[in-house]
């Protein structure tokens, strides 16, 4: 039975089939059976944990057999592949990605009850594999979802990090970073494969050697060696009927003890080697949108990249004998600059190991090579600088000059260019001793360059790329970002799912296009009851979880308010933070007034150096105090900072959500997905005209969120003014106030200047444009309140965000690239 046949539908699943009773049978026999023979044990002394391994292998199987006939349909039909080249993927639990897009939640639901075990609890114990920071890597996990599910050849290539992203724990407001330990109970989804491993070069120097002809041969000579060992995620698309793969490489010592060191009693020593080269693929770096400028990162990033290049040249050779063929038969995608050395990489492999004219290899490579940019952040764009590029990859320095010479050369050719043109357009940054600028390199030796939304490409074509997007006219391209809706709305909030099945027919999970029909039922009263109670059953789950970590209660009819994100100063956590004292003082200054009871709820994960950020982290958590045990507020507004965000505190956050903020400063956020999550599950966003924010007001129609605050236009005019906000905050009805109580230890009693300093840059270095957006936010937030009290209109508003946000799915995001970038054949579903 497929999705739809309506029948025995379980609570805390969407219809996804019914289960045949021999389906059952089988799956609970292969359960135990893993039970006993993989992990050894009997039924009556198995844990949580070995029951979701015994499921995860069981499920597992079913998808090997698809993972081969995929390989050989590629294979026999030459299919061309896509290459995902990406430092992180947060993948998050992947028992419920793999149930769902198999069709077997239910019958393992049931599999399960039958021998005594209840699927959401032991869902529990799945690690969050977090091998990324934030919307980039998310993007990376949904675009994987996506490219399965239109049958796309593609490949995921990335870094088996032991651990993944720190995992945040809050004492005393304060966050504290410890590692996170997701593959110490070993992962039953991945394949090792010893036997795929490809030596990786670092340092040494190059040899030129001349041929007869004058010209000359490099041979480059590393000084040291690292193994690239590949593990094997396979990833089912919807309703399984193409699976990929996703490739993570470890790394390895060549050889792992230098036995005569030992011998020797130098048992430290003896190992030396094996920590070093290990080390590359030890942590995540938890950087988010800044460098973290570290040797050890460059490695990182060669490191993949070198073994991805081999692997993806041998798996075509193997089945083409012509390296030429190459751009008719694959296609990569760099995921940010992180693995742009992967130009000059293909450039040595090509030039030197495989033989080509310097000309032939770079239109292959350039036929092959498309770039993904993520941030205009200044401080985010990646460089490197030449000496240690010089010292760690001498011959990719060469080949980076050569590139450069050439692209320069060609330009001059073409017609007036002044020197400062070309030092806008160099590879090579001289202002602050010599770097080399990986994101122009990644777009030199790509044929697409896109942004991920309307506004950032637009921007990204007068700002950092503008002298680029001059000399290369019509390489810049935007696609916008998408979320898969499978997890982000069938898995994680299966009760509304039901409802919208019910309002669209079955096949909406097929065709996204089908939410469209939600809209006939947007005023219906009863309906609109029916997806109040989902939410409120939703709110009351997330009320638990709040339970259970802070010891807050919280009454799920109040309005649940919703921030969660990377904490950065422009995507402005302090703007909410003042709000929320704004209507704390208000409480307390009009106790009788009719308040609308109201949670504000925060999640989010400071980078570890970054000190402003982990201060307003504090300052929630200060805030928070103070506000939900003030007897005057009698829980009117509480606040609520939840520790360790990551994929499935999301899943558990969005669906009960009534706001959603995205309210960083115009201009700042490249896209934003989160945005997405939210009106999809039908919370009403307040935010700003920023990144995919002004394209869902156009789908969802402007009646139906709430914008407010400057435009990227403004935000800038108003930065050439200057940005001492002294005047803006005296014109303020709220703002003298709120700064005053903050900077004057009102939220921080124990040391009355914490925030002295952070008051202090708003008062007289307000990059963030915080306080001359307060005003309007402010207003914006007064308007959902009104809005709240009209329930009618209300879940109006919701329904048809849900109902018209059917363009953000990953599914069209891929279907875009699979088009006009990578010109790969795809199978739509439905
Ligand atoms: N993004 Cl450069 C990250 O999550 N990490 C990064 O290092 C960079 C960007 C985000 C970006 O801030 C969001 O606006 C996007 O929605 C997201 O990438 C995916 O494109």
């Amino acid at each position: 039975a497929g999705v739809g046949s309506g029948a025995a539908v379980q609570a805390g699943t969407y219809q996804d089939g019914s289960g045949a009773a021999s389906e059952v049978a089988e799956l609970r026999a292969a359960i135990l059976d893993k039970l006993t023979y993989f992990i050894g044990k009997h039924a009556e002394n198995a844990s949580d944990r070995d029951w979701f391994v015994a499921t995860a292998l069981a499920v597992r199987d079913r998808i090997v057999d698809r993972w081969t006939e995929t390989r050989d349909r590629i294979w026999a039909h030459h299919t061309k592949r896509v290459y995902y080249l990406s430092l992180e993927f947060l993948i998050g639990r992947l028992l419920f990605d793999a149930l769902n897009n198999l069709q077997l939640t239910d019958p393992v639901r049931v599999a399960l009850a039958e021998l005594g075990v209840d699927l959401d609890r032991m869902r529990e114990v799945e690690p969050d594999a977090a091998l990324g920071n934030g919307g980039l890597g998310r993007l990376a996990a949904c675009f994987m979802d996506s490219m399965a599910t239109l049958s796309i050849a593609a490949h995921g290539y990335g870094i088996r990090y032991d651990h993944g992203l720190f995992r945040q724990r809050i004492k005393d407001g304060w966050q504290l970073e410890y590692p996170e330990d997701w593959l110490s109970f070993g992962n039953p989804w991945e394949f090792p494969r010893p036997e795929i491993d490809y030596s990786i070069g670092f340092g040494g120097h190059v040899e030129a050697m001349a041929r007869p002809d004058g010209t000359f041969r490099h041979v480059w000579h590393p000084g040291e060696t690292i193994e690239a060992v590949a593990y094997d995620t396979p990833v089912p698309g919807w309703r399984g009927r193409h699976v990929n793969t996703l490739r993570l490489w470890s790394a390895r010592a060549p050889d792992p003890l230098r036995l005569d060191a030992f011998n020797r009693g130098d048992h430290v020593g003896a190992l030396t080697a094996q920590v070093r080269a290990e080390a590359i693929s030890k942590i995540l770096y938890p950087s988010d949108a800044t460098p973290a400028g570290q040797e050890l990162r460059l490695r990182q990033e060669y490191f993949f990249v070198s073994a991805s290049m081999q692997d993806l040249i041998d798996r075509h050779l193997r089945q083409h004998d012509a390296i030429e063929t190459l751009p008719e038969r694959v296609a990569i995608q760099l995921n940010d600059t992180h693995p742009a050395i992967a130009i000059a990489e293909m450039m040595r492999l090509l030039v030197d190991i495989h033989h080509l004219e310097w000309e032939a290899a770079w239109t292959i490579t350039t036929g092959v090579f498309s770039y993904t940019n993520h941030t205009l952040l200044p401080e985010a764009l990646e460089t490197w600088a030449v000496p240690l590029m010089e010292r760690m990859l001498p011959r990719h320095m060469q080949i980076i000059y050569l590139i450069n010479a050439l692209h320069l050369d060609r330009l001059r050719k073409s017609g007036e260019v002044s020197d400062e043109m070309v030092r806008a357009l160099s590879l090579i940054d001289e202002h602050s001793g010599r770097r080399v600028r990986m994101g122009h390199l990644a777009f030199v030796g790509s044929h697409k360059i896109n942004g991920v939304s309307a506004l950032h490409t637009d921007l990204m074509r007068v700002t950092v790329f503008r002298d680029l997007n001059g000399a290369y006219p019509g390489r810049i391209v935007n696609k916008t970002n998408g979320i898969t809706f499978r997890r982000w709305l069938y898995q994680a909030n299966p009760g509304l799912t039901r409802l919208i099945q019910e309002a669209c027919g079955p096949g909406v999970v097929d065709r996204t296009a089908d939410l469209k029909a939600l809209e006939k039922v947007a005023d219906d009263r009863a309906f609109q009851r029916r997806v109040a109670a989902v939410r409120r059953a939703n709110k009351i789950h997330l009320g638990r979880i709040i339970a259970e970590q802070l010891g807050v209660k919280v009454d799920p009819d109040a309005l649940f308010d919703v921030q969660i994100k990377r904490i950065h100063e422009y995507k402005r956590q302090l703007l909410n933070i003042l709000e929320t004292i704004a209507v704390y003082e208000e409480i307390r200054s009009q106790p009788t007034r009719d308040w609308i009871p109201r949670v504000k709820i925060f999640a989010g994960k400071a980078a570890a150096s970054y000190h402003q950020a982990k201060l307003i982290i504090k300052l929630a958590n200060d805030v928070a105090k103070v506000v939900n045990s003030d007897p005057t507020v009698r829980g009117l507004l509480k606040v609520a900072f939840l520790p360790n965000y990551n994929v499935s505190l999301a899943e558990a956050i969005i669906p009960a959500a009534d706001v959603s903020e995205q309210i960083s400063t115009a201009g700042m956020e490249a896209s934003g997905t989160g945005n997405m999550k939210f009106a999809l599950n039908g919370a009403l966003t307040i935010g700003t005209l920023d990144g995919a924010n002004v394209e869902i007001r156009e789908h969802v129609g402007p009646e139906n969120i709430f914008i407010f605050g400057l435009t990227a236009e403004e935000v800038e005019a108003r930065r050439r003014r200057g940005i001492d906000a002294t005047t803006v905050i005296a014109a303020s009805p709220r703002l003298p106030e709120i700064l005053d109580a903050m900077a004057s230890g009102v939220f921080s009693p124990d040391e009355p200047g914490r925030y002295r300093g952070l008051v202090d840059s708003l008062r007289f270095h307000d990059y963030f444009m915080v306080t001359a957006d307060f005003d309007s936010y402010y207003a914006r937030q007064r308007d959902i309140y009104r809005l709240w009290r009209d329930k009618e209109v209300w879940w109006k508003a919701s329904l048809l965000n849900t109902a018209r946000m059917g363009w953000f799915s990953s599914d069209r995001a891929i279907t875009e690239y699979a088009q006009e970038i990578w010109r790969v054949p795809l199978q739509p579903i439905g």
